[in-house]
């Protein structure tokens, strides 16, 4: 694993957390991006980090960190300066969906990531009765929680990589504004 500086002076670096309960795919879809191969995957311990560039103009360096429950105390330390989330949800894991809510629910609350764009990738689409992108919009109840950034749901399979490039392309877009935004908010202060 190594954090690869981009070849190009002019691509923009983005900081994205990647987030979610343990088990939920986090790792394996991190590698299924990076290596575009499947892996076997072991829980992290501490955390991955990976760069992926989709596109010249930027370049994403993804932070995945632990989702046991010990580690999601942590969460909130890595959240300054990001630019984006990516939440990934077992989307067949009917037993831990309410803390999955909770979680997200906990971590949107934090000062450092108000406005951030979010990315909730439906995970493990390949399982038959996986719930779908439309029933964890539902019962996330998506609208209210992210009312307050750009957001979109995602149905993906981190071992095949269906729906990956997708979801991590939206992304991209949102960041791509939200940096945008933010860059001309401080031209704003820097005039006045
Ligand atoms: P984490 O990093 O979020 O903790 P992992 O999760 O990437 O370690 O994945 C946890 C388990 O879920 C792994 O299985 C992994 O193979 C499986 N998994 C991840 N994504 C998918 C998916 O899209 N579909 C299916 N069917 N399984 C998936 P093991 O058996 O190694 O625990
Ligand atoms: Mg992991």
């Amino acid at each position: 694993m190594g954090l690869l500086s981009s070849k190009n002076p002019q691509t923009k670096q983005a900081r994205i957390l990647l987030l979610g309960l343990d088990s939920a795919g986090k790792s394996t879809l991190l590698y299924k991006l990076k290596l575009a191969k499947d892996i076997t995957t072991i829980p992290t311990i501490g955390f991955n980090v990976e760069m992926i560039e989709l596109e010249k103009s930027l370049s994403l360096t993804v932070w995945d960190i632990g989702g046991q429950e010990k580690m999601r105390t942590v969460w909130e330390h890595y959240c300054e300066n990001t630019d984006g989330l990516m939440y990934v949800v077992d989307s067949t894991d009917k037993q831990r969906l309410e803390d999955s809510r909770r979680e997200l629910k906990h971590i949107l609350k934090n000062e450092h990531i108000k406005n951030v764009p979010i990315v909730l990738l439906a995970n493990k689409q390949d399982v038959p009765g996986a719930l779908s992108a439309e029933d964890i919009t539902r019962i996330f109840r998506v609208k209210k929680l992210c009312s307050d950034r750009n957001w979109y749901v995602q149905p993906c399979c981190a071992i095949s990589g269906d729906g990956l490039m997708e979801g991590f392309r939206k992304l991209t877009g949102f960041v791509k504004s939200h940096m945008k935004s933010r860059g001309d908010t401080l031209a704003f202060f820097k005039q006045n």
